[in-house]
């Protein structure tokens, strides 16, 4: 934990001096001053010296997910594409695997402004923005096209401009992917789960989901989370499959269970101050991009996530089971006292609209 916050001190003081030399436009400048009056009317971004339409702007860009993720490729590839359409006018600095802290910290380190851009779960950071717990609807999404098409509708872009309560702007989605049960014991019915020690994210929803479907659930930041499972003070988690691969939770779970109970994706903001500030090229340029990082990380996160499960299949620590029928039908069936929590936690109709959205309708 002291490297994390060494290193997010390291940037903060990294992102002063930039500033202070002048060459930083628009970032980093704090809590909403509103009157930003510069000539152009609409930008308290720095022109570019090289006359280019677009403001000068450093991004510093952080995610907790591992380099090797679907995640951290889509964040280099908005990267590549801002820096090469920009002229490299718009310039990105990109810390994966939780350098800058966990989900939680690093949102709050870009609400307060030290912090430029992120892509946390939606339930890490729904205790702040509660819209976002309408994603944490167990059994929700029956595939991926059904959680592309509920992301690019209105409803999706509802959830987005939620977070502008919390003073980020919504970008777009990544995948994070469908979660999967991780333990040391054979699940073959739902009584198998009754007192299962399980981290669950630290988010309300996902703490019901787990006691109703008899689990003992206990909150946990997934930065902990490797060595909780290696001394055993949980017994078990839940996470999509790059993770499970990625984090090396495969090597101290030895049961990989396909319950895809839940799809929690990973939402991209950047500081709502620091958008507003840039002029409607910039703004464009950085929307624009972000929506080809969004194209790409569909294009690629099927295969990554089928690499993984294959390689946690041969590597002789852990294997992938499917469940049957009869056990999904269970855990649907106790999930059935969650929705009206999500209603409640997500507030307005943001839940209502997503479910519209997916054709689900909880029974
Ligand atoms: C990574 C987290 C992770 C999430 C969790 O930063 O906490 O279990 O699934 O992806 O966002």
């Amino acid at each position: 934990m002291k490297k994390k916050f060494l290193s997010l001190f390291l940037v903060l003081a990294m992102a002063l001096a930039l500033t202070a030399c002048g060459s930083n436009g628009g970032s980093n400048s704090g809590s909403g001053s509103g009157g930003d009056s510069s000539g152009d009317g609409s930008s308290s971004g720095a022109p570019a010296a090289d006359g280019s339409e677009f403001n000068q702007l450093n991004i510093i860009a952080a995610h907790g997910a591992a380099e090797t993720t679907s995640e951290n490729a889509s964040f280099l590839k908005f990267k590549e594409l801002v820096e090469e359409k920009s002229g490299g006018v718009v310039t990105v600095d990109l810390y994966p695997n939780q350098q800058l802290g966990g989900d939680r910290e690093y949102t709050e380190a870009c609400v307060q402004g030290n912090v430029t851009m992120g892509g946390p779960s939606t339930a890490n950071i729904a205790p702040f923005v509660p819209a976002l717990n309408a994603f944490e609807t167990p059994f929700l999404f029956s595939d991926r096209e059904t959680v592309y098409k509920a992301l690019d509708s209105a409803a999706g872009q509802a959830l987005l401009d939620s977070l502008e309560t919390a003073g980020l702007k919504g970008l777009g989605y990544f995948e994070n992917g469908f979660r999967q049960l991780t333990c040391n014991k054979d699940i073959n019915a739902l009584s198998d789960l009754n007192g299962l020690k399980i981290r669950v994210m630290e988010n309300e929803v996902h703490l019901a989901i787990w006691t109703a479907l008899g689990a003992n659930p206990g909150p946990l930041a997934f930065g902990e989370l490797y060595t909780a499972l290696q001394q055993k003070s949980f017994d078990a988690q839940e996470n999509p499959a790059e993770l499970i691969y990625n984090t090396k939770f495969f090597e101290v779970q030895d049961h990989v269970y396909l319950t895809n109970h839940i799809y929690t994706p990973y939402i991209i903001y950047i500081n709502l101050d620091v958008w507003n500030g840039l002029n409607e090229a910039t703004q464009n340029l950085i929307q624009e991009c972000m929506d080809e990082a969004v194209a790409y990380c569909r294009e690629i996160c099927a295969e990554n996530e089928q690499n993984c499960f294959d390689a946690i299949n041969e590597s002789g620590k852990s294997k992938t089971y499917e469940i049957s029928d009869d056990l999904r039908a269970e855990m649907v069936a106790a999930c059935s006292s969650v929705y009206d929590l999500v209603i409640e936690k997500a507030g307005g109709t943001y839940a209502q609209d997503l479910w519209a959205e997916a054709g689900f309708s909880p029974n």
